[in-house]
């Protein structure tokens, strides 16, 4: 992201500020075109719904420090993928992995990194499909690449971060051992539940009294 030179740094982070939003608007729009897409066109929306999001100062330093780096705009420009984050709902596992590929198919978006806790999910049980893109934004006189963190997961693996969450920023991090072991204990079963619900949405796909208009499931869960 360049700026153009401004006269203090809390113009410049009005800016910054300016551009994140403005990268949240374009993404959102997106994807609720590829939404109404899919509805029209198949009887069924993959994004049950989508949130969005700038980090708060504060996390945004607590980040810097933790990256062992200085509080100010330049490290957060560099070092901080998610000051823009965007959390896409879908319904079923498949369906993430259907709006990640549409995604990575934009011409104007570019994919700077991809972490798949889906396919590799955290040690603690934290399972969501990261991905950090550039999204340009266009100006009067210039367009700038903003970057924007895309959070996609299902229903039951958003119940379990949100829960995570609480629990975490109730111990401070440090949760008793026996709730880390339950809390890992629940991302295994919404896992197995996600699974049976796909399956289900399948079989019934298949009474569908409009056959030509069935959505076809990618296989891969
Ligand atoms: P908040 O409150 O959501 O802003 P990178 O993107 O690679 O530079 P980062 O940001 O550490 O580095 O990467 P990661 O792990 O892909 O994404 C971090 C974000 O994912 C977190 O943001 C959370 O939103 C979510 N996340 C990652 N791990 C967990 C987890 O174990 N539990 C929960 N509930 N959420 C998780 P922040 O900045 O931590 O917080």
């Amino acid at each position: 992201m360049d700026l153009p030179v401004l006269y203090n740094e809390a113009e410049e982070w009005n800016y910054c500020l300016m551009l994140y939003n403005a990268a949240l608007k374009e993404l959102n729009t997106k994807l609720e075109i590829l939404n109404n897409e899919f509805k029209l066109s198949h009887q069924y929306n993959p994004i049950e719904h989508i949130t969005y999001r700038i980090k708060t100062p504060k996390s945004i330093a607590k980040k810097l420090m933790r990256y062992g780096k200085d509080v100010n705009i330049e490290n957060i420009i560099k070092y901080i993928n998610d000051v823009a984050g965007i959390r896409i709902i879908c319904s079923f596992v498949s369906d993430i992995y259907r709006i990640a590929d549409l995604l990575k198919k934009m011409s104007d978006i570019k994919v700077l990194k991809i972490k798949d806790y889906i396919a590799n999910p955290k040690p603690n049980g934290y399972t969501s499909y990261h991905m950090i893109v550039s999204v340009p934004v266009c100006l009067s006189n210039i367009t700038v690449d903003t970057k924007v963190e895309i959070q996609i997961r299902t229903i039951a693996m958003d119940v379990w971060a949100s829960l995570e969450h609480k629990i975490c920023y109730k111990f401070e991090g440090e949760a008793p051992e026996h709730i880390q072991k339950e809390l890992k204990e629940c991302s295994e079963l919404l896992a197995y539940l996600d699974k049976k619900m796909l399956s289900l949405s399948k079989e019934i796909q298949n009474y569908s009294p409009h056959p030509a208009n069935n959505y076809s499931y990618d296989t891969k869960y």
